[in-house]
């Protein structure tokens, strides 16, 4: 199969979140995002989304800054070319140091339409199976609100629930939900809010009944890491650290975490996912599929992701209704008993309403 990318669009989305995110790092009350329509020489088209955010709080790139390394670098090296596989667009790419934000909104648009091309789902053509695929929810909240947010997700029919986390939070309060909702998988996401000085902190932490610790110092701690999963009988599992195969090597030889949170956007697309899938694999490492306040073009590839039969834990997969009035795809997402099924149409099997 060949496909020539004949034009390229980039689409300027921006929406209030219904309620504001509040991390360790930010309170989120609006998000942008840039949406790729990618549209080959027989008119068969492919969506990605870039991720970033308005500033560099969480990752460094930003949307402004995705914006002018499409338009100016990675879109002309595209336009025109004739690829035999969507890998291809990872080596079109290797020139161009890092932004890896802006190359995944462009390689997954490049995989949707591969899929679409040879006329099957995306979850079938990166090699998932069709499983429900269990959703999760996250409360990020100030902990007046916490409980209500809590009761809110388990009546929605939410199986697994990750709550932030910071030094300062009430333990005994989780420790709550934990034991009123024993049916629930509760993660915890400190988004790196914990640092030596805390680290006994962090240990109070440890009798709660979380699943998980969700990168509980800061990205470069391998160190700090690799104690906390000593001395803890809780998984430790790696986020804002896992930008590449590499990083995932680095946390596997010094046995830094048991767990990690796939953001293909983080990643810089499909292909070096797939590359982390098979090397967690093969080390026993468990996956599950982060989010980042995602519009649903990005949600649509992150529930392909979650198809795959190594991907075994829940991730951050929440209805279309949960951040927006209105998503940016159609029909919406729907969490069903704690579940999302996945879609029999090509590609990422979603409409687009730009
Ligand atoms: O650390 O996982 C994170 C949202 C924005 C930035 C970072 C994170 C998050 C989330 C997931 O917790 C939110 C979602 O469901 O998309
Ligand atoms: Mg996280």
């Amino acid at each position: 199969m060949e496909v020539t990318i004949i034009d390229i669009e980039l689409h300027h989305v921006k929406k209030p979140l219904k309620k504001p995110f509040k991390t360790a790092l930010q309170t989120v009350i609006e998000r942008e995002g840039i949406l790729i329509r990618a549209i080959d020489d027989e008119g068969v088209e492919g969506y990605g989304e870039c991720v970033a955010f308005s500033t560099p709080w969480y990752t460094e790139e930003t949307i402004a800054g995705c914006r002018f390394v499409l338009e100016q670098v990675l879109v002309p090296l595209l336009l025109n070319q004739t690829l035999k596989s969507p890998g291809q667009v990872q080596e079109l790419f290797k020139s161009i140091k890092g932004n890896r934000m802006a190359k995944a909104a462009l390689e997954t648009a490049i995989w949707d339409l591969f899929a679409k091309k040879q006329g099957i789902p995306l979850w079938k053509y990166v090699g998932g199976i069709n499983k429900p695929i269990p959703a999760g929810v996250v409360v990020a909240a100030d902990e007046d609100k916490m409980a209500l947010q809590v009761e809110a997700a388990v009546a929605k029919g939410y199986k697994r629930i990750k709550l932030k986390i910071t030094p300062a939070s009430n333990t005994s309060l989780l420790k709550g939900f934990v034991a009123r909702f024993p049916d629930i998988l509760f993660f915890a996401d400190a988004n790196g809010g914990f640092n030596e000085g805390s680290f006994s902190k962090l240990l109070r932490f440890d009798s709660i009944g979380f699943a998980l610790i969700e990168q509980p110092f800061s990205e470069k701690e391998w160190q700090l890491h690799a104690r906390a999963k000593k001395e803890m009988k809780t998984p430790i599992c790696l986020d804002e650290s896992i930008h590449s195969l590499e990083d995932v090597q680095r946390m596997i030889e010094l046995e830094a975490g048991d767990v990690i949170v796939l953001k293909m956007g983080r990643l810089g697309g499909w292909s070096e996912t797939l590359s982390i899938v098979e090397l967690c694999r093969m080390n026993g490492v468990q996956m599950w599929v982060g989010g980042m306040i995602e519009f649903g073009v990005s949600k649509a590839h992150n529930l392909a992701l979650a198809s795959l039969p190594d991907i075994s834990l829940p991730g951050d997969f929440s209805d279309s209704d949960h951040f927006w009035h209105e998503d940016v795809i159609e029909p919406a997402i729907h969490v069903k008993s704690g579940e999302i099924a996945l879609r029999s149409e090509n590609g990422i099997g979603y409409n687009i309403k730009f």
